[in-house]
């Protein structure tokens, strides 16, 4: 048996993703996090909304609750408050985390309570056929622009960032062993914890944008990669519609359990 398989539910198996779904990456890398920690299964809830990335939390042996279309920062936020020793651990699409979901996310970031939330940015609503979502690129086809997207899209580092949360990070599905670094920070991080991580999904939006294979799709990600360092000698005209990757912030501030105990239960017991 491999040293993360303990965290994988065999019996709900075999997973729903389409042959190449970079989600499988993602979920194989989230267990060997988990296995690296030595975090017992029974000490971790894995909270997701829905979309293929909210079918996450039925594969992982663990405690797991699959929500809503928007809210698994909500029901992972009650989790947390209720449950204060559980690793509590969220996964969204883009569409779950940044459109329904969005005014959770900007939430959850300023209000710094001690999770981690790894949203799997594949640019389209996958499971619903493949409308437009708020990270699709602009220009690119989808159901619901079929003349192409004349929206701008939305930065999720950035919106992290500006919302206050204390680890921001941001991988691709083609940097395993990087993919593998930041999720271990994050988990270890005591706050609220931001991995982005950009995968393929290449039937729903692929298809529609001549990238109709993963390894296509793969290629297409890896040219839109810049790693931190070489993106700081580049313009914003020369970063549309790249994907900058590495650590962006990773900072103490006082998490919610902290600040409630010193600025509310203190003085509610009047020390
Ligand atoms: C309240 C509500 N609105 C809409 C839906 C339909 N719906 C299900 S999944 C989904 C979008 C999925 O896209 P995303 O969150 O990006 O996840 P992905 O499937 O791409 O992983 C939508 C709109 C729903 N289930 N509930």
């Amino acid at each position: 048996m491999l040293d993360y398989e303990k965290y994988l539910r065999y019996r709900t198996f075999p997973v729903p993703w389409c042959p190449g779904c970079g989600i499988g990456m993602i979920f194989k890398a989230v267990a060997m996090t988990f296995s690296k920690l030595e975090w017992e299964p029974n000490d971790i809830a894995v909270v997701s909304g829905i979309g293929c990335s909210g079918r996450l939390s039925t594969y992982f042996n663990t405690n797991s609750l699959h929500t809503t279309h928007g809210r698994a920062l909500t029901f992972a936020t009650g989790v947390k408050l209720s449950n204060p020793d559980k690793h509590v651990v969220v996964f969204s699409g883009d569409g779950d985390a940044l459109a329904i979901g969005g005014n959770h996310f900007i939430h959850a970031c300023r209000r710094n309570l001690n999770m981690k939330m790894v949203v799997i940015n594949n640019n389209i609503y996958g499971m619903t056929g493949g409308q437009v979502s708020p990270t699709t690129p602009t220009g690119f086809i989808s159901t619901t622009t079929p003349y192409g997207n004349t929206e701008p899209h939305f930065n999720t580092v950035e919106l992290a960032k500006a919302a206050g949360a204390t680890y921001v990070a941001r991988e691709t599905v083609n940097r395993p062993r990087q993919l593998l670094k930041v999720l271990e920070k994050a988990f270890k991080h005591t706050g609220f914890a931001v991995v982005e991580v950009i995968s393929n999904c290449h039937i729903n939006l692929g298809r529609r944008n001549k990238l109709k294979h993963p390894i296509p799709m793969l290629d297409w990600i890896n040219q839109q990669t810049i790693p931190i360092a070489k993106a700081k000698d580049m313009s914003e005209d020369e970063l549309e519609l790249k994907y900058v990757v590495g650590e962006f912030v990773h900072r103490h501030r006082p998490d919610y359990f902290e600040v409630y105990e010193n600025k509310v239960v203190k003085k509610a017991k009047g020390e």
